[in-house]
């Protein structure tokens, strides 16, 4: 059977593109497949997370599922260090891949910058984590935004040389889902960098919580170029800050790029700008208003996450024992 399994880190600032290129998805696949939806928190702490806020960061991005529609019933919604098999399956992987393999991963080259040597040995090994999150549950494909790609082909990778090693079919070759027309959100300063929880300016990006004053300010400073917006998508081309807006337009009305530009074709920024914030603030008021009431109630999201961790371990016990009898481990 076909099973979903995606993480979100909790590492603050929720944003835009999060919600556009993943959890959007998420909401819109529970109709169809069995979902696992993990809070990663064990991939959070590959960066310096301050304790008290990681905790607050976790129960908030719990609450963002939820604010957005995901049916705590119908998918496991889970935190990540509360089932062990995650970190269990990341060793046995950290002896399955390669060096070389992780050396051309670019988000570690990213995150890592020039000062590598200083960069922790959780952050160069995240992929491997990736891939027993995924694999831990024999989940068959997984929604993502474009930057997890290389991630995600390092976790068939994983899967494949695994299954070739040991002489099994035990993990399934995952597929990616890459869904809509905004499956990488630039910076709303700089149309060459995605948006991101990490960008140092809070005005480069839309966070989930930000009220309708904030994402006027904000989306009224994005960056754009002197021309009015084309009326066709190559008009767009060489003007990554106009693709951009346009792409966020087209996914929140739930457009397309070629309608948008049908409708604002020839429109000042200025004026196409007041409408960017009107659906914006339509479609994302809702959900952070209702981020913060569940945020307010504690009790109720790690009793989520309570009812998610004993789902999850009932998915994950049988393949770790699948897993555990093949590598040879002795387990009385
Ligand atoms: N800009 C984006 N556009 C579309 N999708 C995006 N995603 C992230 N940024 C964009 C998707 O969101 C999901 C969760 O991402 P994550 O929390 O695991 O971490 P990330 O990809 O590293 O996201 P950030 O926000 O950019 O964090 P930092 O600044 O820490 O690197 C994933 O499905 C991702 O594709």
């Amino acid at each position: 059977m076909d099973r979903i399994f995606s993480g979100v880190q909790p590492s603050g600032n929720l944003h835009l593109g999060n919600y556009l290129g993943a959890i959007r998805n998420f909401v819109r696949l529970q109709e169809q497949y069995e979902c696992i939806y993990c809070v990663v928190d064990m991939h959070a702490i590959t960066v310096w997370q301050d304790p008290k806020e990681l905790r607050h960061n976790i129960r908030e991005l719990t609450a963002a599922f939820i604010a957005a529609g995901l049916d705590p019933t119908k998918n496991v919604i889970m935190n990540q260090s509360q089932n062990s098999h995650h970190a269990e399956l990341a060793w046995i992987f950290n002896c399955v891949a390669r060096l070389g393999w992780l050396n051309r991963m670019t988000q570690f080259k990213e995150k890592a910058g020039k000062n590598r040597e200083n960069a922790s040995v959780g952050l160069y090994a995240y992929p491997n984590l990736m891939a027993a999150d995924i694999l831990a549950y024999k989940a068959t494909h997984v929604p993502v935004g474009e930057d997890q790609k290389q991630h995600l082909e390092l976790c068939r990778d994983i899967a494949q040389k695994f299954n070739n090693d040991f002489g099994v079919d035990l993990f399934p070759i995952v597929e990616p889902l890459i869904l809509g027309p905004a499956t990488r959100v630039m910076s709303l300063r700089d149309g060459s960098s995605k948006m991101s929880k990490s960008d140092p300016s809070d005005n480069s990006r839309i966070n989930l919580t930000d009220d309708a004053d904030a994402i006027a300010q904000k989306l009224r400073r994005a960056r754009t170029d002197p021309e009015p917006l084309p009326s066709e998508p190559d008009g767009l081309d060489g003007r990554p800050e106009a693709a951009n807006l346009v792409g966020i337009f087209a996914a929140l009305a739930d457009s397309s790029v070629e309608e948008v530009l049908r409708e604002h074709g020839g429109s000042l920024f200025s004026d196409f700008k007041n409408a960017l914030t009107e659906i914006a603030v339509a479609k994302l008021g809702p959900i952070g208003a209702e981020m913060q009431r569940l945020v307010a109630d504690p009790a109720y999201i790690d009793g989520v996450l309570a009812d998610g961790a004993v789902r999850a371990r009932a998915l994950s016990e049988p393949v770790m024992a699948e897993v555990f009898e093949t590598v040879g481990f002795v387990r009385t």
